[in-house]
């Protein structure tokens, strides 16, 4: 599948030529860099006011690839956490990826399938490689994956405000900003009031909510009140690996579900889909592990006319450039969680920062690569560990 989403290049040089030489990496280099946040970020899991930002650097050829392993401190999300990824990228991934040169992303893609799950830190290196392969081609990585967006629709998520009156102030001010589509993180005593004084302020706006699984199939009498507010989607309001009890739930209620922590591969999709588990998925591309799986995950949506939409987590501008890119392909039709720069880092580790336009657009790069600079100087600076991995 990868090869078909390829043909689209804008390549100055011999794309055959370049692509057809496998990458001998030389090195792998591991960042942990703390960035903190302007305001704190809560959710149904907790609260948190600053990011451990993984970097994962791959080296080849005197250039350098660039990824992000999306993975929090705590085990909340998702049962990755920032250490567990650089465990398995320093002892089994990293030393894979050495051992002969990569062909291309499926051959990457097939070394690290041995490793069970673990997929924010397979993402990592997978974002690294396609940063590297598109920086040789001297191609964007837009292009490379076969994106055909110029500009992306983007949408905020909301955390757990302290009252309802700050909410309130949070909401008008994105959409002052130009943001499309206003997402509110919701739990059991922060739902439905909330959601009916947003909608009542603001009839005409694209809105949502997300749980990150609050509740269960139990509360369905109470999750079917949120069909009365013409919300977009609700997004995965049950638990991560409860693909049947969505389909339940589904079936009562009148608005779409989205799921995004319950699928983690193409094959989860494929069930999700199969079994009427949700309408619209929300695609991450750290919680499938990767590029291999986000491509056919989005393939899969297109031909079966299912919406999908990029979803963030608080990343650094370097995971937000590669969710740019991937929200440039056709299939994402709904606003993305591809916030500025500015909203959640008084810094970026990338310049300029990401921008969002006040008609809630981002700009797709065309540059090489992610199609930013990344700022090494203020990487090194902020670096509290790392890690080299060489042959
Ligand atoms: O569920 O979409 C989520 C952030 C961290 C973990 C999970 C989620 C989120 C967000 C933030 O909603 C989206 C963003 O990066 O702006
Ligand atoms: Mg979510």
């Amino acid at each position: 599948m990868f090869s078909r989403a390829m043909q689209g290049s804008s390549s100055i040089f011999e794309p055959q030529e370049t692509r057809a030489t496998a990458l001998k990496i030389d090195g792998v280099e591991l960042r942990l860099i703390r960035l903190p946040l302007l305001e704190p970020f809560e959710t149904s899991f907790g609260k948190i006011d600053s990011r451990l930002i993984f970097l994962v650097c791959l080296q080849a050829g005197g250039l350098q690839g660039w990824g992000e392993v999306v993975a929090s401190e705590e085990p909340l999300y998702s049962y990755e956490t920032v250490r567990t990824a650089l465990h398995v990228i320093e002892d089994f991934f990293g030393p894979a990826l050495l051992t002969e040169p990569i062909k291309d992303l499926d051959d990457l893609a097939r070394r690290l399938s041995p490793f069970r799950g673990h997929n924010m830190a397979k993402a990592g290196l997978e974002l690294a490689y396609m940063d590297l392969l598109a920086r040789m081609n001297q191609q964007s990585l837009s292009a490379l994956i076969g994106g055909e967006r110029e500009r992306v629709a983007v949408g905020v998520s909301l955390g757990i405000q302290p009252t309802l009156s700050k909410l309130l102030q949070r909401v008008e001010k994105y959409l002052s900003l130009g943001y499309q589509r206003i997402k509110l993180k919701i739990k059991p005593g922060w739902d439905i009031d909330v959601v009916d004084e947003v909608r009542r302020r603001h009839t005409d706006i694209l809105l949502s909510v997300d749980a990150n699984s609050a509740y269960t199939l139990e509360d369905r009498d109470h999750l079917k009140k949120l069909d009365d507010f013409d919300l977009l989607m609700i997004e995965q309001p049950l638990q991560n690996d409860d693909l049947v009890d969505h389909a339940r739930l589904q079936k009562l209620m009148n608005t779409p579900l989205c799921l995004d922590e319950s699928i983690i591969s193409e094959r989860h999709a494929r069930m999700a889909l199969d079994l009427e588990s949700c309408r619209i998925i929300n695609i991450k591309v750290g919680r499938v592990g990767g590029y291999s799986q986000v491509l056919g995950i989005h393939d899969l949506c297109v031909s079966r006319q299912v919406p999908v939409w990029c979803g963030g987590m608080l990343e650094s501008g370097i995971g937000r450039a590669h969710n740019i890119a991937l929200a440039s392909l056709k299939g994402f039709t709904l606003p993305g969680d591809i916030s500025a720069s500015s909203r959640y880092f008084e810094r970026d580790i990338i310049t300029p920062g990401v921008v969002v336009d006040g008609d809630g657009t981002v700009a797709v790069p065309g540059g090489p690569g992610l199609g930013f600079e990344v700022d090494l100087n203020f990487i090194e600076r902020r670096t509290e560990t790392r890690v080299h991995i060489s042959r």
